[in-house]
């Protein structure tokens, strides 16, 4: 063989083999459906936020003020911003979200354009701001901050009128550009009730003003109401997400309040709905709202209950933890927030999918393309994997283990900048005689999805998709294994 003709026969040999191995003609998958923005895919990873209603309500023991108290019934003896972050960091939360305005109409900022705030309250003679505190806190930590502006006002004379549309978008302007953690909100709350002002007159809100003045000012902002843009109620106050939930939604016609779709619908979302608006359970830790001195918080097993069915089920938990008369997290409820964040921790310790081999019975691309493998449901990189060519809807993905493993909760969660796409799964363990046994079955998977099982010990698992809208794109499979004995009733 000469040298030039060896040349060739390598050259040849290599590019087959690179041919082989090479990914470079395997695309992901093509999104499906409504997708969401890279905010709302930051925003659900942050799970678990803290919600803070705080106000003249605190005072005077209501839950809704009538817009008439006295400014000078704000009083917080000691408040302390610092202490909710350190309390909500404790509790593993990401964010704080703070009732600047309630439907009393109080502003917890010197709001140039209301008469009710803080500035006409006694506290810190008139010097006071919650909203700049807040900041200030979140800022140093790294914590996120959002506000609840609510639309309804009991106090704005002009409520009721065309006028008030323009003095509300200029209250949520002078919110929105000086405040939030390094300037920065990362959501917006919008309460969709709509009762009568001052004047015995309801308001005919402008909706998309208000969310144009969002986008204009805080873009990437979340903006939560009824039917979002950004995410949308859950439909019950109960910290309960639909067993099937989807994170897209059909909103045309539909608004806020008394225009919204059905509770159930928002529970559940719409199979391939038009516009990407996850859901958002909002539930409180007490009773109300607001502190009342007579109620008390939670038990952490209602908590964890409360995880399971909210952030296990697709949405994102907003935990209320409303601060007390002196401005701070009762020791109570901080106390079982720490509780409960020991008892997650506890729960999700050990992820025994970890050891496994994972195989599937179909991966996109070549066999050789190690780009959308098995292997990437284990790993902790958010941004790998695994998925099979567009026209297979029902693989399967099998975890093996050396030794038997014995678990009772399983996570699955899809890769949703790629959509929402899983409709129905089941999963499956290897029995002692070799045999698949039925464990779990479900419908939708989303962000996140979790399922509580009898224990089971077995060398393997089993996850069967049986029908998906787009062929299934799934970033992470893990069991865990939580001893019922170790119950925390105690607390
Ligand atoms: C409701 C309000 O009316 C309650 O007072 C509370 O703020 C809750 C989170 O939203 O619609």
């Amino acid at each position: 063989m000469n040298k030039s003709f060896r040349h060739i026969a390598f050259s040849l040999f290599f590019s087959a083999i690179l041919t082989l191995t090479s990914c470079s003609d395997t695309k992901p998958p093509k999104p499906f459906g409504a997708c969401p923005t890279a905010a709302q895919v930051e925003w659900q990873k942050m799970e678990i936020n803290m919600f803070c209603h705080f106000g003249p309500n605190t005072y005077t023991d209501l839950e809704w003020g009538e817009g008439n108290e006295a400014e000078d019934i704000f009083n917080p003896t000691s408040l302390d911003c610092r202490q909710w972050v350190a309390v909500a960091q404790q509790a593993g939360m990401g964010g704080i979200i703070v009732t600047a305005k309630h439907h009393d109409g109080f502003c917890l900022w010197p709001n140039p354009h209301s008469t009710h705030t803080v500035r006409r309250s006694s506290w810190r003679n008139g010097n006071g701001d919650v909203l700049k505190e807040l900041s200030e806190a979140c800022s140093e930590t790294g914590m996120a901050m959002g506000i609840y502006i609510s639309p309804w006002d009991r106090n704005a004379p002009d409520y009721g009128t065309e006028k008030y549309n323009e003095t509300f978008c200029l209250t949520l302007e002078d919110a929105l550009s000086k405040y939030g953690s390094k300037g920065r909100i990362f959501e917006q709350w919008f309460d969709g009730a709509n009762g009568e002002g001052p004047n015995g007159r309801k308001q005919d809100y402008d909706w998309p003003l208000f969310n144009a003045t969002v986008a204009r000012l805080q873009p990437d902002a979340v903006v939560f109401s009824d039917v979002g843009p950004g995410c949308r109620w859950v439909g019950n106050e109960n910290g309960k997400a639909g067993e099937t939930c989807w994170s897209t939604l059909n909103t045309d016609g539909f608004f806020p309040g008394a225009g919204a779709p059905a509770t159930d619908t928002l529970n559940q979302g719409n199979r391939n709905g038009k516009h990407w608006i996850p859901a958002e359970t909002d539930v409180s830790i007490r009773p109300g709202w607001f502190y009342h001195d007579n109620e008390h918080p939670k038990s952490v097993n209602e908590l964890i209950e409360i995880y399971f069915t909210s952030v296990g089920r697709n949405s994102i938990l907003l935990l209320n933890v409303p601060p007390d008369r002196r401005g701070l997290i009762a020791e109570e409820d901080s106390l079982r927030l720490i509780a409960f964040r020991k008892a997650l921790d506890s729960i999700f310790s050990k992820d025994l999918a970890k050891e496994a081999t994972v195989t599937a019975s179909d991966t996109r691309g070549n066999r050789w393309c190690k780009t959308f493998r098995a292997s990437n449901v284990t790993n902790d990189n958010y941004d790998s994997y695994w998925t099979v060519d567009d026209s297979v809807l029902c693989p399967t993905l099998t975890l093996s283990f050396k030794e038997n493993i014995t678990f009772n909760i399983i996570m699955l969660q899809e890769y949703i900048p790629l959509g929402q796409r899983v409709e129905a799964f089941h999963i499956e363990y290897l029995d002692d005689y070799g045999k698949w046994r039925h464990l779990s079955s479900a419908t939708t998977i989303g962000y996140k999805r979790l399922l509580r099982a009898k224990e089971t010990t077995t060398t393997a698992v089993r996850i069967c998709f049986d029908k998906a809208m787009a062929c299934p794109a799934i970033n992470r499979i893990a069991l865990f294994h939580h001893p019922q004995t170790e119950t925390v009733s105690k607390y």
